[in-house]
């Protein structure tokens, strides 16, 4: 791509960021995502950092400014108003009902999203220009205690074994439909969460991007659950039948708490937060070392209710290095397995770009979601990745794919990895944000 065609996607993008730029927060995308969700925030805010460094920290805080009492960070922020339609809506949550959740300045969801806040705000402070460092520093540092308090929930309630890893409550904490829950979903015999009507698929209108009805009625009905136990972590823990450790999230939670290390001196981090990190740091590194299945190359999940092991072919088992393994054996396999016909190096994708599923896979859809389509977002953090374990010859190979993929289209959600086709929302937020960052000089 030249020189003049990054600059021309680059001022795409920004105007992407602009237009869904509510005053405070921006929509995750205009139509269908119309409110501020949290893992697309911290992408987001990465793209304001491009733009202007006071506007995505704001991003941040709005996001914090909802954080419940436990330390959550709630999935969706409902900031939009009654003339942005989304389902399932705050009545839904209902999480008035929850302690944790009483007088927070918005509605919100009662589950969380992939920690990628700390990778954000690292990056905003290494695009700070000196003229800005001292208002800048001045708010990371406010904001820094509620990340900590952010990790801490995901370290305790969301780990009461101590195992490292994080246990998700819900498929739509991070990759909705992606075939890893299928078997857990499945075990749920009755989920009868009453009527209701979609509008995600009469928005994107082809329903075989998205989730099926039956996912739906099991996401929902998980939801019913939730509300009934009134978010309350350890009967969630007791009684709820959808508990996964889930690699990838708690892979996010490993690089976040390097993340927040790196910025301990920017902040002047006392020694308690520090030597907490490091212990959380060091639980989570094990935590994933003893789910690497060498003979398979890959991380795997389990199942916490069953103990069974989810051996599936998805981007999520690449934990070791979205975790920034310094195993040298871990990062040699997963680069060769990254590179094999199963991933980015099927000679059939258009891009050698990593597939939310692999091709192998019998879950595999081409078209469907997180069930095989490529994600400008989990490329920018195998990038990352790539770039900081010293790979940097692949990882200028996952970038210049990237932006030659999200060049065509207008700022797709996902991909379709044969023929490049975009797919799901035009003008998602976080996919113009990863284009700032990709095509930053
Ligand atoms: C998707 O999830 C929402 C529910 O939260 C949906 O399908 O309606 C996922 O891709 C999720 O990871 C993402 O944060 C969200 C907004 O982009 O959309």
């Amino acid at each position: 791509m030249t020189a003049d065609a990054h600059a021309l996607l680059h001022d795409r993008a920004a105007a992407v960021l602009h237009g869904n730029d509510a005053g405070g927060f921006t929509r995750a995308s205009p139509h269908l995502y119309p409110h501020q969700w949290s893992w697309d925030s911290a992408f987001i805010a990465i793209g304001w950092a491009h733009l202007d460094v006071g506007r995505a920290m704001t991003e941040l805080e709005g996001l914090f400014s909802a954080q419940w009492a436990t330390g959550m960070v709630p999935h969706i922020v409902f900031r939009a108003g009654p003339d942005k339609p989304y389902f399932p809506g705050p009545e839904w949550w209902d999480c008035g009902t929850a302690p944790a959740a009483a007088s927070l300045p918005f509605k919100t969801t009662g589950i969380c999203q992939p920690p990628v806040h700390a990778l954000s705000l690292l990056r905003i402070w290494q695009l700070t220009p000196q003229a800005r460092q001292p208002e800048i520093r001045e708010r990371i540092k406010a904001l820094y205690p509620r990340l900590v308090h952010w990790h801490r929930y995901l370290a305790t309630q969301r780990d009461p074994e101590k195992t490292g890893l994080v246990t998700t409550y819900h498929p739509w904490e991070g990759t909705d439909n992606s075939p890893r829950w299928d078997r857990a979903l499945e075990r749920i015999k009755v989920a009868d969460p009453g009527p209701y009507t979609r509008l995600d698929v009469t928005e994107i209108g082809d329903a075989s991007q998205r989730p099926t009805d039956w996912d739906y009625d099991r996401f929902l009905w998980l939801v019913e659950l939730l509300r009934k136990y009134r978010y309350d972590d350890a009967r969630i823990y007791r009684e709820y039948p959808f508990l996964i450790k889930d690699v990838f999230f708690s892979a996010i939670l490993v690089a976040a708490n390097a993340a927040l290390l790196s910025l301990a001196d920017v902040v002047g981090a006392d020694d308690a937060d520090r030597e907490q990190l490091a212990d959380w740091l060091d639980r989570g590194r094990a935590g994933l070392a003893r789910r690497f299945q060498a003979d398979w190359g890959l991380c795997v999940d389990y199942d916490v209710r069953t103990g069974e092991d989810i051996r599936l072919r998805t981007f999520a088992g690449f934990a070791p290095l979205f975790a920034r393994t310094a195993d040298p054996g871990q990062q040699a396999i997963q680069l060769r397995l990254l590179d094999s016909e199963d991933f980015c190096g099927n000679p059939r994708f258009r891009w050698r770009l990593q597939p939310s599923t692999s091709p192998a896979e019998p879950a595999f859809e081409s078209h469907n979601y997180w069930r095989g389509p490529v994600w400008p977002i989990i490329n920018w953090l195998l990038w990352q990745s790539l770039r900081q374990l010293g790979y940097a010859d692949r990882a200028e190979d996952v970038r210049r794919d990237s932006l030659g993929q999200i060049a065509i289209g207008d700022f797709a959600e996902y991909f379709e990895p044969f023929t490049g086709e975009p797919l799901g929302s035009p003008q998602q937020s976080w996919t113009a944000a990863v284009t700032l960052d990709f095509s930053a000089p």
